[in-house]
């Protein structure tokens, strides 16, 4: 990661949008504002996950989500929060969950705008009751011009994403930011209660020495997935002649957040547990965004087979595989599974 220079220090988000908008034209208002309603909502996620056991946030909901996974309290909390933040600002044409089983479209008496917003209002939330990192992730798209948003609306290749992020709730809050020009972190100061630009045009390095996976399910990988791991476990003897360490926190956040800092790569593959799903996790609101994340990084993300970006959705809640992180890692996992196509 460049550290932030001396001419840009103590930048807030506001700025750095105001800028973007006004100096660069990266940006327009509408999207701006959008940015800035995410922010101001994982503000408030961050301050509920924050209270743990002493805002009566922890455990489950009771409730089950369209996928059958049950809800914690504090993805139902976290997912009020950016819907009432976000549906009546004028700048968004429809907002779709990983937590509601269609896309939540603007109430009538708000003004309509010209964005999708798509997210995981907290991700890796089995690790909420434990005290470990968990995040949001969010994908910004356009919505198809007089369209009043249906869920065709939302099936759009990542390549068509204008801007993505994710915030990750652990020993600081950061939220990570692309609009497209590059990837930029800003640090949650909570006395001052602003985003602050702390790292600018974020670099994975194209090596890495690390990965990151479930080992328990290798039983049920496909061959050249278990080919690509027992080659880093073999260590300096073995036909890659280094070792390579693991790391895995089980939330996506968390992950891709210590690959954007240091580098590895991040591997949740397709698997014969249950062969009806493609993977675990979600194309439109955790694959997406992170693989726009990590290209802008200069990093590579595929699905194992192709670029995780050009997969055109069918449904809002469709899984894929997904490899992502330093470059010469994910070509060389994704190059085994084509070979053995
Ligand atoms: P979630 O969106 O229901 O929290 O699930 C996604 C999470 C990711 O954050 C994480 O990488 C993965 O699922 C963990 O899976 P596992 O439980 O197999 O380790
Ligand atoms: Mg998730």
């Amino acid at each position: 990661m460049s550290s932030v220079p001396a001419s840009s220090a103590g930048i807030s988000l506001s700025r750095f949008l105001i800028e973007a908008q006004r100096d660069q034209g990266h940006i327009d208002a509408q999207l701006r504002l959008l940015i800035e309603v995410v922010a101001r909502a994982c503000k408030r996620i961050s301050i509920a996950v924050g209270r743990g056991a002493l805002g009566d946030v922890l455990g489950t909901a009771g409730t089950e989500n369209v996928q059958g996974e049950t809800q914690k309290k504090l993805d139902v909390i976290s997912n009020e929060i950016l819907l009432e933040a976000n549906e009546w600002g004028g700048h968004l044409a429809g907002l779709a969950s990983e937590e509601m089983d269609h896309p939540h479209p603007i109430p009538n008496r708000y003004p309509k705008g010209e964005y999708l917003l798509v997210f995981d209002p907290l991700d890796g939330s089995s690790n909420i009751d434990v005290n470990i990192s968990v995040g949001t992730i969010f994908s910004v798209l356009r919505c198809p011009p007089g369209a009043n948003p249906d869920e065709a609306d939302f099936l759009q290749p990542g390549t068509r994403q204008v801007a993505a992020g994710y915030a990750v709730y652990g020993s600081s809050t950061v939220l990570v930011l692309t609009l497209g020009q590059g990837v930029y972190q800003f640090t949650l100061d909570r006395e001052q209660g602003s985003f602050v630009l702390t790292g600018t045009r974020l670099t994975i390095p194209e090596d890495t020495g690390e990965f990151a996976i479930n080992m328990s399910n290798l039983r049920h990988w496909e061959a050249p997935m278990r080919r690509y791991i027992e080659e880093l476990l073999a260590g300096t003897t073995g036909p890659r002649g280094r070792d390579f360490n693991m790391r895995w926190v089980a939330s996506m956040v968390a992950d891709v957040h210590r690959i954007l800092t240091r580098g590895g790569i991040f591997i949740y593959p397709r698997d014969m547990k249950d062969p009806t799903k493609p993977g675990k996790l979600r194309l439109m609101y955790e694959a997406n965004p992170m693989a726009f994340i990590v290209e802008q990084a200069g990093g590579a993300a595929t699905t194992g087979r192709q670029r995780i970006l050009d997969v055109v959705p069918e449904t809002l809640h469709q899984r894929v595989p997904v490899f992502l992180g330093s470059k010469n890692e994910v070509e060389r996992a994704t190059e085994l599974h084509r070979m053995a196509d």
